[in-house]
């Protein structure tokens, strides 16, 4: 095992990694900017390193400073958490080749992985269901028209450098489709420097759901069921849920199983998550994410597995010593993302928090990286905590989530917890009758109200 590890990252993801090297018995590091001098992260870990200043680019994304900070406390590990460089399979190499682990799967599955088109061929290759669409990457010498044609309108034009809905257009007919595949390529072009596209069936009124899966690196390979992540705006997730009110016990078995075969035949590392979109009873690939994920407690609520502790294991070389069988899905548990922001506006609220009272007692857990007095910084996303509910059912679930929200307080700042008000209040959530339209074609009815 471990005996030091260096958390690459900041704010309630930094936390919750601490927490689980401290269950450990790990010695912990923590780097952070200038700007972040007073973080909770940087004041219960055993050790810290600023490592630049406030702009990520020049700190949190800064690669020598991160490495020179591992040599400098002698950490043998580092965990990247979300987002910064967790998916970065250079960073992965880099600490490989100065014998530190990197906490996550090899960066040849990173890499994989962040190319959406090889990520679909590979999914498809080991039996996951896949979008319809082109046969791997459109190139500009193919005959888009006869792709689109096959594939039958409306198609959806995607990079393969994408995610996160950059570099897409959708194709209602022949007609657009010129404008839609020029346009999406020079986004993709100006976003990512590669302008790699292919093609999709667009799905009109699907639901996001994504089955979260735990690899040892050594062919072991289990489910941990799936979340409906389906509740986003401007494709940043909001609320989630474990399990999906779309789906029955068997469903949860059949998908999960696919993708923890797929992962023990590619002897996939560590923890991961692959995403669909369901529509009309169909699953449909359409990205694997090689980290761990924000809403990962849903499934921790769920399933009592403590996620981080098993990336750590088996990053240390433990194989896998849970059993597909040792799975048990009890109750139901609903994530709030907890950002300074408007709640109606999503505009960015940043300041000094200046009363804080989370929400506890029977099923209720608040990962946040905030504290009375703490002033956050305007350098960073907005996340500032999640509220996870867990309850023996989903009504429970929803009725201890509308009094944990009641007892939040958190003043100074503006919040999104008035959004999640009205959301628990509302008959559609109530019936989990949602796609991945839902919350912006509510928003807008709202605003015009
Ligand atoms: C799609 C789709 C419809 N049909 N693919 C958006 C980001 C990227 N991760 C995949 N995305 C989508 N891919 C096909 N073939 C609709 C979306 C999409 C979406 C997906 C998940 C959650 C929210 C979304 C919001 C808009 C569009």
């Amino acid at each position: 095992m471990f005996s030091k590890i260096l958390i690459a990252n900041r704010g309630e993801i930094a936390l919750r990694i601490l927490r689980a090297c401290k269950e450990l018995g790990i010695r912990t590091v923590a780097v952070h900017s200038t700007a972040d001098q007073d973080a909770m992260h940087v004041r219960l870990a055993d050790e810290s390193v600023c490592i630049g200043p406030p702009i990520a680019r020049d700190s949190y994304l800064n690669i020598p400073q991160i490495l020179a900070a591992c040599e400098i406390t002698g950490a043998d590990a580092v965990h990247p958490g979300y987002g910064f460089l967790s998916e970065n399979a250079r960073f992965a190499e880099i600490l490989e080749a100065h014998g530190i682990t990197f906490i996550g799967p090899t960066s040849e599955h990173i890499r994989m992985m962040g190319d959406k088109i090889v990520a679909k061929q590979t999914a498809q290759e080991l039996g996951i269901p896949v979008v319809p669409g082109s046969d791997g990457a459109v190139r500009p010498e193919d005959d888009h028209h006869a792709i689109a044609a096959k594939i039958g309108f409306p198609v959806l034009v995607k990079a393969a450098a994408g995610g996160g809905g950059r570099g897409m257009k959708v194709a209602r007919t022949a007609a657009e489709l010129d404008t839609a595949l020029s346009t999406a390529r020079s986004e993709a072009k100006a976003a990512f420097g590669d302008d790699a596209m292919y093609m999709e069936k667009y799905l009109g009124q699907p639901r996001h759901i994504e089955v979260q899966v735990l690899g040892d690196g050594q062919g072991n390979a289990i489910h941990l069921g799936e979340r409906d992540c389906s509740l986003q705006r401007r494709h940043q997730k909001v609320f989630e849920e474990c399990p999906s009110p779309a789906l029955n016990d068997a469903q949860r078995q059949q998908i999960g199983e696919i993708c923890a075969e797929a992962m023990r035949k590619m002897k996939y590392r560590g923890a991961g998550t692959i995403e669909f979109l369901y529509e009309n009873g169909e699953f449909y690939f359409i990205e694997m994410n090689t980290r761990l994920q924000v809403e990962h407690p849903v499934t921790e609520m769920v399933t009592g597995i403590d996620l981080v502790n098993e990336q750590i294991r088996i990053a240390s070389g433990a194989p896998l010593t849970i059993s597909q069988d040792d799975i048990r899905f009890t109750g139901h548990a609903i994530e709030c993302r907890i950002n300074a922001e408007n709640a109606r506006t999503f505009v960015p609220s940043p300041g000094t928090i200046t009363y804080y009272h989370p929400p506890g007692g029977l099923g209720v857990r608040v990962d946040s990286g905030v504290y009375q007095g703490y002033t956050i910084p305007p350098y960073y996303d907005s996340l500032i905590g999640k509220l996870i509910v867990h309850g023996r059912t989903r009504v429970e679930c929803l009725m201890r989530l509308r009094r944990c929200l009641h007892e939040f307080v958190v003043d100074g700042i503006q919040t999104t917890i008035p959004l999640f008000s009205d959301l628990v209040d509302n008959q559609d959530i109530a019936n989990g009758a949602y796609d991945i339209h839902w919350l912006e074609k509510f928003l807008k009815e709202e605003q015009t109200l």
